[in-house]
């Protein structure tokens, strides 16, 4: 029968073992940090990635009010990223609400949206929730910064996005900027030079108490489930690693199954997106940027996000679109070395995704039909690197993606173990390929003349596992 303790007798309890007390606490303060991670065990915690690590392909949104002016400020062409026209055009925030007063994209169509990322095989989103100009695109009962307040738009975007992603099953995700141009108690001070990485504001952590968060729990609660919480903005100088890990534990405490980024925190080296050896740094992701890893990163979990011109944010005049084929061999070369590949879109002041993002993602969803079983749910090559093109895996089987078909109709591949059958994907027959085994650690399948697919054939060896 436990002793029932009086109030009295607790305080003097606490009294007598107060060193103890405190020390216990200290302890926990360091060691509580990341305590959610440190009680979630491996399998817990491949269980929270697998949908992630299965899913390969995801659309990322660059949207908000930065689509007004298109990259054009005062009749100037704003040089860089359109999402920063705020800050390259040195526009004081009561100039730039002036855009934030226009904002009124009628016809943004959600569903058409969730459509093409689905017809694409994208099997999840990344919108632009609060871009560093700190506008709002939901409805935020923290800011009046926000779609319902400020635009005369008057329509939560991102409800009628969770609507949409619900109803089609793709996974709904929020990019959110740490990094706040709006905010006073963020970096809105510290005009023209928003992005000043040797400032701090005095009263950040009031903004990280009274605004970051409690936004965060609006959009975790009100728009979820989630998948993933894409932060970015990490780099000021007001942001910890300790804050990182303390956000960390604060969002996984909104939804436990959330997957977070590793911008969170501050272990990201700079565009390369991974993680810096030296310590344990918050997040579940690395998150390179505009480039692939050079090699596969066994037991590192990584997405390279992408955009398809040279920008985040649409801009009126920047046509400069990469090709159908290296959209294609980008994903699978990301995938051959376990990488996810997050591809964005950056769509117009009036809500339309541009015609040209439109097109590529309808080519890589023609692929994406015939070939997708060589992308999802694939682990990285155990072949390594290949001249003709690049490799994935599943137990038993080996997806060849050939890049530059062989004109001596011979496709060699370095490899020990025993083919039981090859074929091209393409082929719902699934016609044998002729495999002659040429030294011990060397195959060659014979392949057919024409190529299938001109961009990346993919052609199959059921093997026999080691
Ligand atoms: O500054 C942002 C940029 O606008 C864009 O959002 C990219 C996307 O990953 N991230 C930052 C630059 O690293």
């Amino acid at each position: 029968m436990s002793k029932e303790v009086k109030p009295f007798q607790t305080y003097r309890l606490v009294y007598r073992y107060r060193i103890s007390l405190v020390i216990v606490l200290m302890m926990l303060s360091v060691l509580a940090i990341p305590a959610l991670a440190l009680t979630e065990t491996a399998e817990q915690r491949d269980e929270r990635m697998q949908w992630w690590r299965e899913a390969r392909f995801g659309m990322f949104i660059h949207w908000g009010v930065y689509s007004i002016p298109a990259g054009t400020y005062k009749g100037k062409q704003i040089s860089g990223i359109g999402e920063w026209i705020m800050e390259h055009g040195d526009i004081p925030v009561a100039e730039y609400e002036k855009y934030a007063k226009q904002f009124n994209p009628v016809k943004f169509n959600a569903e058409q949206w969730v459509q093409i990322a689905k017809n694409a095989g994208m099997n999840y989103i990344v919108i632009t929730s609060k871009h560093h100009d700190g506008f709002c695109l939901w409805d935020s009962k923290v800011s009046k910064y926000d779609i319902m307040d400020t635009a005369p738009f008057k329509r939560d975007i991102l409800k009628e996005l969770s609507i949409e992603c619900k109803k089609h099953g793709i996974r709904l995700c929020f990019y959110h900027s740490i990094m706040d141009w709006y905010h006073p108690d963020a970096q809105a001070p510290f005009y023209p030079k928003y992005n000043d990485g040797g400032r701090t504001n005095p009263n950040f952590s009031r903004y990280v108490k009274n605004y970051l968060k409690p936004q965060l729990k609006e959009l975790i609660t009100n728009y979820g489930p989630l998948g993933v919480m894409w932060f970015d903005g990490e780099w000021i100088k007001d942001w910890t690693e300790p804050q990182g890990k303390d956000l960390y534990n604060y969002v996984m405490s909104l939804q436990p199954n959330i997957i977070i980024n590793n911008r969170v925190g501050k272990g990201r080296k700079g565009m390369e997106g991974l993680n810096k050896g030296d310590q344990e740094y918050a997040g579940d992701f690395g998150t390179p940027e505009q480039q692939i890893p050079a090699t596969g990163l066994p037991g590192v979990d990584w997405e390279s996000c992408m955009t398809m011109n040279n920008t985040w944010g649409y801009k009126s005049y920047d046509h400069d679109w990469k090709s159908n084929k290296v959209l294609i061999q980008n994903l699978a070369d990301i995938a051959s070395k376990g990488g996810n590949f997050l591809l964005n879109v950056g769509p117009t002041a009036e809500g339309l995704i541009p015609d040209a993002s439109v097109e590529r993602l309808e080519f890589m969803g023609k692929w994406m039909k015939v070939n997708s079983e060589s992308i999802y749910g694939t682990t990285a090559s155990p072949i390594g690197k290949l001249p003709w093109g690049r490799c994935t895996a599943k137990p038993g089987k080996l997806y060849l993606h050939v890049f530059d078909w062989p004109t001596n109709l011979k496709l060699e591949v370095p490899l020990k173990n025993k083919v039981n059958k090859a074929y091209l994907l393409a082929d719902k027959k699934r016609t044998k390929l002729t495999v002659r085994r040429e030294l011990k650690d060397k195959i060659a399948v014979r392949i057919p003349r024409e190529a299938p697919d001109a961009v990346n054939t993919v052609v199959v060896l059921e093997i026999k596992d080691k």
